[in-house]
């Protein structure tokens, strides 16, 4: 049984006030709010264990290297890596892939090649190739999509060309809410002898992650958006690709011997972990996949679902509603606008009745223009929200529309 009013219990700040309102937390997209288990760990692992990883031969410093290896295998486990090797420990999604750009493309892009991403993704999986443009001419192709916010699958197929060198897709839009057909993608992309990156952001909160059922040869996640602490993320990457792949930072821990002559580097996965990470996080970060592993992905998921399709059916009876991602395969994101009140007039009424959500373009102005519209107001559910969250939601956004 799913008790997500008992699940509540576990998130503190659920139970706060906004503007002498309870707080009603739908901006989950941007980030989630975190266990108790989680800041726990945190607090715990500073007062009692806090040292220095893979560099001493002390007690504490064995402890937290310990806890923090162990965090790899359980994020291995998640998403179920073959090896730890393949768990690169980063600051988030944003840095996974702009090491991804600057790594992968140094090992395997040369002028004229192409990578294709598609016309839904976050900024962070299309600036960094762009900044890697400055140093190789690389072309970046896009996937279209359908006024319903799914892509173009016959139109991915006609993209390939014999300088196409990776595919590089969200598997969930943070504005649309479309779940990508990530499988199918890469299937495509192999067909071909093209490896394929997951931007995973939205998804690994919200779906059961295999990567290698997915097959993806890279897969990026944020722990802060699955209820782990902010400023640690994950790239997954196939060891046969990794082992290709230089360093993409300088420093302490990536190194095997150094010298002024020449410097040798570390094994995977340490060669793309430049100097001291943050030990700590990677332990909430494990206590927060526990904590999700615990409660079933499956179960997340079906709550998600149901939250989503009855926000859908709810949102949809409004006056003047227009819902942005109608896919078929939709996730708990639900992009809106309400007549002629711009986005931020409505998201900040809203937030006055004690609902964060969020507004803007979402860091994916490619799609924005796509739309034909500047900006959205986002409602984004996490596995502690409840239908009569959604219903104060959608009577938030009926009294703000009879204000104008
Ligand atoms: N990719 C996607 C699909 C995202 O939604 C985000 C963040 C990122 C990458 C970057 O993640 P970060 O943890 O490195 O910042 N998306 C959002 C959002 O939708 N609202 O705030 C951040």
């Amino acid at each position: 049984m799913y008790d997500v009013y008992k699940i509540r219990e576990d998130f503190p700040i659920l139970s706060r006030e906004v503007y002498k309102r309870p707080l009603v937390y739908l901006d989950n997209g941007a980030t989630t709010q975190k266990p108790r288990i989680v800041v726990d760990s945190l607090v715990n692992e500073y007062y009692s264990v806090n040292a220095n990883v893979h560099r001493g031969v002390h007690f504490l410093s064995q402890q937290a290297t310990e806890l923090h290896e162990a965090s790899r295998e359980t994020v291995r486990g998640f998403i179920n890596a073959r090896s730890v090797q393949e768990i690169i420990f980063t600051r988030g999604t944003t840095e996974s892939m702009n090491l991804l750009a600057y790594s992968f493309g140094e090992a395997f892009l040369n002028d004229g090649d192409e990578v294709i991403v598609s016309v839904m993704e976050h900024h962070s999986n299309i600036v960094p190739w762009q900044l890697l443009q400055q140093r190789k001419k690389i072309v970046l192709k896009v996937i279209p999509m359908n006024d319903k916010g799914e892509l173009l699958m016959d139109e991915y197929r006609n993209l390939f060309t014999e300088r196409t060198k990776l595919v590089s897709v969200a598997h969930v839009s943070n504005v649309l809410g479309t779940v990508n057909p990530v499988q199918e993608i890469i299937q495509i992309a192999h067909a071909h002898g093209v490896p394929v990156a997951v931007d995973g952001a939205q998804s690994t909160p919200h779906i059961p992650i295999d990567v290698q059922a997915l097959d993806a040869d890279f897969f990026a996640f944020s722990g802060h958006k699955i209820y782990g602490p902010t400023g640690v993320g994950v790239l997954y990457g196939k060891e046969q690709l990794l082992e290709k792949m230089p360093p993409y930072q300088g420093g302490g821990e990536m190194i095997q011997n150094v010298s002024f002559e020449k410097t040798t580097f570390n094994e995977l996965p340490f060669k793309f972990e430049a100097g001291t990470p943050d030990y700590v996080a990677t332990t909430g970060l494990a206590k927060a996949l526990e904590y999700c592993a615990a409660l079933g992905m499956e179960n997340i998921a079906n709550h998600e679902q149901m939250l989503t399709a009855y926000a859908m059916e709810k949102m949809s009876q409004i006056e003047g509603m227009r819902i942005f991602g109608q896919a078929e395969h939709k996730d708990a994101v639900i992009s809106f606008l309400v007549g002629q009140i711009h986005h931020l007039d409505l998201g900040t009424l809203l937030d006055r009745l004690g609902i964060a959500v969020r507004t803007g373009h979402h860091c994916a102005e490619p799609l924005m223009r796509r739309l034909g519209i500047e900006g959205t107001v986002r409602a984004s559910f996490a596995l502690y929200n409840t239908k009569e969250e959604v219903d104060a939601l959608v009577n938030g956004i009926e009294r703000v529309r009879k204000m104008f």
